[in-house]
């Protein structure tokens, strides 16, 4: 088979690329390793940044986020047992997020391939890509017993962490940085109303918790957990009282609790890989980068890179102008490090570290304070959660 781009990873980094591209007449193809199902059943990023929502409108995959998704123009801290309010609308210069889970948002963007005819290849299996320095690059794959191969002009590592592109480039060329957190989040979801309109982060000597939601009636609710702890140690009761502990009385006396229908525990990471091109190879997403979700950049982070490949892509095919794929690793790698401080921020701000100084214990506990006594503060904050400019 031949196409133009062919893309490595059918999560939303791969489809969105996929979907955007088709429409400006770029041929693709996408092979994702796992089937539909599976990919659809990943409870993961609920949070938008407005810039992501913008692309999901370019990609026309916006309607029923525009339908079912909320615009949220800010969120709570809870510390010291009291709630602060981070406005969004007001120290973003009029800028929101909007809620809308990234298992929808997926079957969206799955549901506009189906449409288009694009072509979304599941449950291929050994997929590597080959000549990443010549202008015939190409990837083979295969699909049972059968052994296929895709040549293309370009391939798109959008194939998350654990993918095979990034691997494929040279350890002399790539250079990587990576922070592991001493923890990590143990999330629930549940059919119940949430607790709060909009999110609280909430910072307790327990540990940190989160409180989210998919719609009124979807709530999404983590509790930072030792690395140690396995998912099937926390009965729905414990979790629920736990997370009551962690929140202000006023707010836990009010929280409904159910039975869970998702249970799973997420280590925390920071990872970046440079370069992000390769020769013919370009990656996006999380097969080039991970940030720990406190700062809920993770999805939006690659909604950037794919805002970059795409104007890249463009230029090249129907301008003969490939300055933007010459500069593509350079562009994303800035936007990129800004994501990481942040959530780096966000995390060690709210969360409990094993073995914290008294010293250190206190300038987290001052962050806090002068953050809501100072404009300069919140606009920091709300600037970087609503989403720099791309
Ligand atoms: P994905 O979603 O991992 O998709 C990659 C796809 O590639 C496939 N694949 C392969 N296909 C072919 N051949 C191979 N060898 C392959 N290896 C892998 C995989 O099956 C998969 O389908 O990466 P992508 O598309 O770059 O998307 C990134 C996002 O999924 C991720 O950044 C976010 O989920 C992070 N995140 C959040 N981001 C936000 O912006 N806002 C949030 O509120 C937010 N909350 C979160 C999060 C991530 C979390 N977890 C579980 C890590 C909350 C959590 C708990
Ligand atoms: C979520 O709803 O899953 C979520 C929201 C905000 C975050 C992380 C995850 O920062």
């Amino acid at each position: 088979m031949n196409t133009q781009v062919c893309i490595i990873g059918g999560g939303p980094s791969g489809l969105l690329l996929s979907q955007l591209l088709h429409l400006k007449g770029i041929e693709t193809v996408v092979l994702e390793r796992q089937s539909r199902e599976y990919v659809l059943s990943r409870i993961r990023a609920g949070v938008l940044e407005h810039g992501f929502a913008k692309l999901m409108r370019e990609a026309q995959c916006g309607d029923r986020m525009e339908r079912e998704g909320e615009i949220h123009d800010g969120f709570f801290i809870a510390h010291e047992g009291k709630m602060d309010r981070v406005d969004l609308h007001k120290y973003s210069g009029g800028n929101s997020v909007m809620v809308y889970g990234q298992t929808e948002l997926t079957r969206d963007l799955y549901e506009a391939r189906d449409r288009m005819k694009g072509i979304v290849i599941h449950n291929a299996e050994d997929v590597a890509p080959h000549d990443l320095k010549s202008d015939k690059p190409f990837v083979t794959y295969r699909v049972g017993s059968e052994s296929k191969r895709i040549d293309c002009d370009f391939i798109i590592g959008a194939d998350g962490f654990h993918g095979v592109s990034r691997k494929s480039i040279p350890a002399h060329v790539l250079k990587e940085y990576e922070k592991v957190y001493p923890f990590g989040w143990l999330g629930v979801l549940s059919r119940t109303k949430p607790v709060s309109p909009e999110l609280i982060y909430a910072k307790h000597e327990r540990g940190f918790a989160l409180c989210s939601l998919r719609s009124q009636i979807l709530s999404r609710y983590y509790i930072q957990v030792p690395l140690s702890d396995k998912v099937e140690e926390w009965s729905d009761e414990q979790f629920w009282d736990e997370l009551k502990r962690r929140l202000p009385a006023e707010v836990a006396a009010t929280l409904i609790t159910g039975p869970t229908i998702e249970k799973s525990i997420a280590p925390l990471r920071s990872f970046v890989a440079e370069p992000m091109r390769y020769g013919n190879l370009f990656l996006a997403g999380d097969a080039a980068h991970i940030v720990p979700p406190t700062g809920a950049r993770g999805l939006n982070t690659a909604g950037s890179d794919i805002h970059y490949l795409y104007q890249a892509m463009l230029a090249h095919y129907k301008n003969g102008d490939s300055t933007g794929l010459e500069q593509y690793s350079e562009k994303a790698l800035t936007r990129v490090w800004k994501a990481q401080r942040f959530a780096w921020w966000m995390t060690t701000m709210l969360h409990n570290f094993p073995d914290t100084s008294e010293y250190d214990q206190k300038l987290k506990e001052v962050d806090l304070t002068y953050l809501f006594s100072s404009e300069a503060g919140q606009s920091s904050l709300a600037e970087n959660y609503v989403g720099l400019p791309y």
